[in-house]
């Protein structure tokens, strides 16, 4: 049963992509809640007895009910906060405003309803030093998560490299791999993703930021 919350477009980005917006703080107790909602809506619902819809969305109501009654009380305004604060906009909230979801970073199976659409020239990934031999030899792989993470700028690759240490951004081809049949989704908050890059659609020259 799909809900269709989601209002991605063939045409071009989602309605409601925009640019991550890091200079935003969030308080701690934010912080922590907003990590917390990102672990039930990506991987474990059933840990606060919440359970997604194929399209990973959740009522709202239920959402609050469970927090609650598992110690995390949290007025709807607040959600809304941290919602609209979240730095990568990691959470959506629906037309109706009635359910909420995570964007994108899954690992229990949803359908985002997203659909293929052309990637820019140039995508750029980040991850550290210690991966690259691996990566040299199989191309990035998804790992844990339903797809490979990409980013449209060097700069936000460079925060995600920096996550496991001094960061390294690799360049990926788009182009030449969309021209080669290979998919590309765009999420509400403006992570790109692919089944996977093969090494030779990498760049691994001047990789540091
Ligand atoms: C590496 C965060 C060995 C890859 C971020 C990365 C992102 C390989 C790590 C989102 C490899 C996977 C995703 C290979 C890839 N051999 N290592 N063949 N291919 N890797 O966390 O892209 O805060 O699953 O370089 O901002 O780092 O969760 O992926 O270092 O958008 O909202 O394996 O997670 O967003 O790590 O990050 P991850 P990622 P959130």
């Amino acid at each position: 049963m799909r809900r269709g919350h989601g209002a991605t477009t063939a045409q071009g980005l989602p309605p409601n992509a925009q640019k991550p917006r890091y200079r935003q703080v969030l308080t701690n107790r934010h912080l922590s809640l907003s990590k917390f909602l990102s672990f039930v809506l990506r991987h474990r619902p059933e840990e606060i007895g919440l359970k997604l819809d194929d399209g990973g969305w959740v009522p709202i109501v239920e959402l609050l009910t469970a927090l609650d009654e598992h110690g995390r009380k949290l007025a709807r305004t607040e959600l809304d906060e941290i919602v609209a604060s979240s730095d990568k906009q990691r959470f959506a909230i629906s037309a109706d405003g009635t359910a909420i979801r995570a964007n994108q970073g899954h690992s229990v199976h949803v359908e985002l309803g997203l659909s293929p659409i052309a990637p820019p020239a140039v995508l750029f990934h980040g991850t550290v030093e210690r991966f690259l031999p691996a990566i040299r030899r199989e191309g990035l792989v998804k790992g844990e998560r339903h797809h490979v993470h990409l980013s449209d700028s060097r700069a936000l690759a460079l925060l995600v490299g920096r996550r496991r240490g001094d960061p390294l951004v690799l360049e990926v081809d788009a182009r030449r791999m969309s021209e080669a049949g290979f998919e590309f989704f765009c999420t509400e908050n403006r992570v790109w993703l692919t089944d996977r890059v093969p090494p030779e659609y990498l760049t691994f020259g001047a990789t540091t930021g």
